[in-house]
């Protein structure tokens, strides 16, 4: 973490609730003293389109060290809200608004800043608070961005665009109601510690299908299919990211943008398939996680995914992957949630003739991860579903892609199959995302052929079989609780 340079003593004083105590009483205080002084700075920037903002806010701590804190404020007008916050746990009553730290950015020592963010939304005008407190004390300092550059990573990149349409009705987006989201136990949990199951949509590798991505598709995403999830494939071989490590870290980098400002989850998919030794791609998955998580650290919506489907290796070669790459994102981002593939094109091992006991036996060694698992509806069917039954009681289980068809990504939708499929990731709360939401002439495909060509994405008119059968699954109310 890096320290901005200390303040002067005088703003020190001149900012901080010090009251009659002299520069050396307040050195002398141990920061737990119950007198400990108070005292800080916020600059809060925003970026405001029509009707919607996202507002940057750097808190300074000019009192004595704190390891946590409550940032305070009004908004000036009874038309704003706050719809989607990051790096913080946010509240909002009628006017006032709570940030309570996180576990990562509770302890700021002396003179230390951090910020946090939020997606907001007004009617009348967005003007913005005047003032602030933290930890109950009123910030004296100046609200001007006078602060030092923050000590975390900067948060989401404020729009260069409005969104297209508004998000959902009450502005609740997946990502506004379950917040930053952690593993708990076999389940994947919200903000309010309660399992959660999140839906949505594989993209088809992003060097192939990368015009289908758009804020017309996108918009109907978050909001005609209602997705919580939007996973994006994208492959390493195949003219993928080997070709342009640059330039596909850049499109994977929007593509995680434009799913947060819909308030949906980003799932940053590392897709690879062949070579099945993940090792192949050591270095890259290195150099690319270290910048991807660099980048989304103050997101609270990102997951990553480290490896799409290893296969023909065997499951410590994974685990001895997986233990090297998790570390440089967890430098980076230490609570996002990461998903390691599994043996056999992430079948749990089943599809070389082994199943989840040599991962539950010989987990990886890190904490707030889950599993992958992928199925092909119409060739994957009782003794997967079993073994995913069996699995799901010891080990957090993620199926980050299906297919409503066969292993081949084509042929017809074995709609059955898929039903009791997705019946059974209900019932266990297990997330999913479908392959693909993309136009490619081929079964697995959501849109129809040419699709992408349009600027329709709505209803159901664009859709195949796959499509209109998983925009149905996808659409029905989510259940997330808030308490
Ligand atoms: C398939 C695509 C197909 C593409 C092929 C090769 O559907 O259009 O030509 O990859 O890249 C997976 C993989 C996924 C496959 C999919 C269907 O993760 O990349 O997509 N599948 O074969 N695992 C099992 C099936």
């Amino acid at each position: 973490m890096k320290h901005p340079p200390r303040r002067s003593r005088r703003l020190l004083v001149a900012a901080g609730a010090v009251g009659a105590l002299t520069l050396g009483a307040l050195a002398a205080l141990p920061a737990t003293n119950a007198m400990a002084a108070t005292g800080c700075a916020v600059a809060y920037t925003t970026n405001s389109w029509s009707g919607g903002f996202t507002a940057s806010v750097t808190i300074t701590n000019l009192g004595d060290a704190v390891n946590n804190w409550t940032l305070g404020f009004a908004f000036p007008d009874g038309g704003q809200r706050v719809t989607q916050g990051w790096s913080a746990t946010w509240g909002q009553s009628g006017r006032s608004v709570t940030a309570q730290s996180m576990s990562w950015n509770g302890a700021l020592a002396t003179g230390a800043s951090t910020n946090v963010g939020f997606n907001g939304s007004f009617t009348g005008s967005n003007p913005s608070p005047t003032s602030f407190t933290l930890n109950g004390t009123v910030c004296t300092g100046s609200t001007t961005p006078t602060t030092p550059p923050p000590s975390t990573p900067p948060p989401t990149t404020p729009p260069t665009t409005p969104p297209t349409t508004t998000p959902p009705p009450g502005g609740q987006t997946p990502v506004g109601i379950n917040g930053q989201l952690r593993v708990c136990g076999v389940n994947l949990c919200n903000q309010y510690g309660r399992p959660i199951q999140l839906r949505g949509m594989s993209s088809h590798g992003i060097q192939w299908f990368g015009n289908c991505y758009n804020p017309a598709s996108l918009d109907a995403l978050a909001t005609d299919w209602r997705a919580d999830l939007f996973r994006i494939a994208m492959y390493v071989q195949e003219q993928g990211y080997e070709t342009d490590p640059a330039g596909f870290t850049n499109r994977v980098n929007n593509l995680v943008d434009e799913a947060t400002r819909r308030g949906m989850y980003a799932m940053i998919d590392f897709h690879t398939l062949t070579p099945g030794d993940p090792m192949y791609n050591l270095e890259r998955a290195k150099t690319f996680f270290a910048a991807v998580s660099a980048r989304h650290a103050a997101k609270n919506n990102v997951i990553y995914e480290i490896t799409n489907e290893p296969n023909g290796v065997g499951w410590s070669t994974i685990k001895n992957y997986a233990e090297q790459v998790i570390p440089v994102i967890r430098a980076n981002d230490p609570d996002a949630v990461i998903i390691v593939g599994t043996r056999a094109w992430s079948s749990l091992g089943v599809s070389e003739g082994s199943n989840h006991t040599e991962i539950a036996n010989n987990p990886v060694n890190a904490s707030n991860i889950m599993y992958a698992f992928h199925f092909y509806a119409a060739s994957h069917r009782d003794n997967y579903r079993a073994e995913v039954e069996r699995a799901a009681t010891r080990l957090p289980l993620f199926v980050t892609e299906f297919g409503t068809v066969d292993y081949t990504g084509d042929g017809a939708a074995d709609l059955t199959s898929s039903g009791q499929w997705l019946d059974l990731l209900d019932r266990l709360k297990i997330g999913y995302a479908n392959w693909t939401f993309s136009d490619k002439a081929e079964g697995s495909a959501a849109l129809r052929p040419g699709t992408c060509n349009g600027s329709n994405y709505t209803g159901t008119s664009v859709l195949t079989t796959s499509g209109a059968f998983m925009r149905e699954r996808i659409r029905t109310p989510d259940n997330f609780p808030t308490s």
